[in-house]
């Protein structure tokens, strides 16, 4: 496999490359290079975009993003000689990137006309378009606050406040279990999504199920940021969303505590009655109307 490719998909595997637009995105890209670079028969080359797609598909199991993207690419592969193949699958690629990419634009222009002056908003993780939707407020002269989780045990948090104070955001850090302690502070929490299943559940960095049932409890509006390829195709045909579990080390070192055994779930599931709305692409929208949404994204093909 291209070394390139080998490099993409082991960021995505040790989690370099997070966050499941960015993972998608470097999906279609490790795609194009393997296009690009490919030399041999036609048969060869269907043969290697099977191999690479497989490779891709098992980074990481949790964002339908990454297989929405490489679906994306692959699916709608026209041509009949090889050069055409290879041609389909770049421009596949590019236009799922500056899809995306354009996505995330038109999430924050929507999702910023949701943000009141004076707000104070909460977040949770790094999500690039919950911070897109915060960004954007802020850049139309909104005066805002943000609380965000510092995100255990990977830290995510520490980047999304330095992306806030980099603009100038007016940004506090808290420990993730502090949230129902300033709860009583925030008007809005705002949060990104790796799938959204066919029954508007929304899959989230662990921890997200929590905020949103203290928002509930609070009646704070909880709101999703997600472009339309975070909705899950594969949960209509009864797929399960894969919870990913990673190694214990990542929460301390398991040889210091003897006959102790740990859990390490990466993410959690939200029901859609703790979801006020859904900011997406295509416009701000009820977590019920999940299978209308995917049945636009269902284009992108499913494996069963
Ligand atoms: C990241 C995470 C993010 C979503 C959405 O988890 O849960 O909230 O992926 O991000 P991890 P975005 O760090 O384990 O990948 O809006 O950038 O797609």
């Amino acid at each position: 496999m291209h070394p390139r490719v080998v490099e993409i998909g082991e960021g995505i595997r040790e989690m370099k490359i997070r966050g499941a637009g960015r993972i998608a995105r470097a999906a279609a890209e490790a795609l194009k290079v393997f296009a690009e670079n490919f030399q041999g028969t036609r048969e060869d080359f269907t043969r290697e975009l099977e191999e690479v797609k497989k490779y891709l598909l098992s980074t990481r199991p949790t964002a339908v993003s990454l297989r929405n993207a490489v679906y994306y690419v692959i699916n709608r592969m026209e041509g009949d000689t090889l050069d055409s193949m290879r041609e389909s699958v770049v421009q596949n690629a590019e236009n799922f990137i500056a899809m995306s990419h354009e996505a995330v634009k038109r999430i924050g222009k929507f999702g910023a006309e949701r943000i009141r002056d004076g707000s104070t908003i909460l977040t949770h993780c790094n999500s690039s378009a919950a911070l897109e939707v915060i960004i954007q407020a802020h850049r139309s002269g909104k005066e805002i606050k943000v609380f965000n989780t510092e995100t255990r045990p990977w830290l995510q948090g520490h980047i999304t406040s330095r992306i806030l104070a980099k603009e100038g955001v007016d940004v506090t850090m808290i420990v993730d279990s502090a949230v129902r302690y300033f709860m009583r502070d925030i008007d809005i929490v705002i949060v990104g999504a790796d799938t959204i299943a066919s029954n508007g559940a929304v899959i989230n960095k662990i921890g997200t199920s929590q905020i949103a049932l203290v928002a509930h409890e609070a009646r704070v509006p909880f709101m999703v940021a997600a472009e339309t390829y975070k909705f899950s195709p594969e949960t209509v045909i009864g797929k399960l969303v894969e919870i990913e579990e990673r190694p214990a080390e990542e929460i301390a070192d398991p040889s210091e505590f003897p006959g102790v055994k740990f859990r390490n779930p990466v993410f959690d599931a939200t029901p859609p009655e703790y979801i006020d709305a859904i900011i997406t692409e295509i416009g701000i929208i009820s977590p019920y109307i999940a299978y209308q949404i995917i049945k636009e994204v269902m284009q992108f093909g499913v494996e069963s």
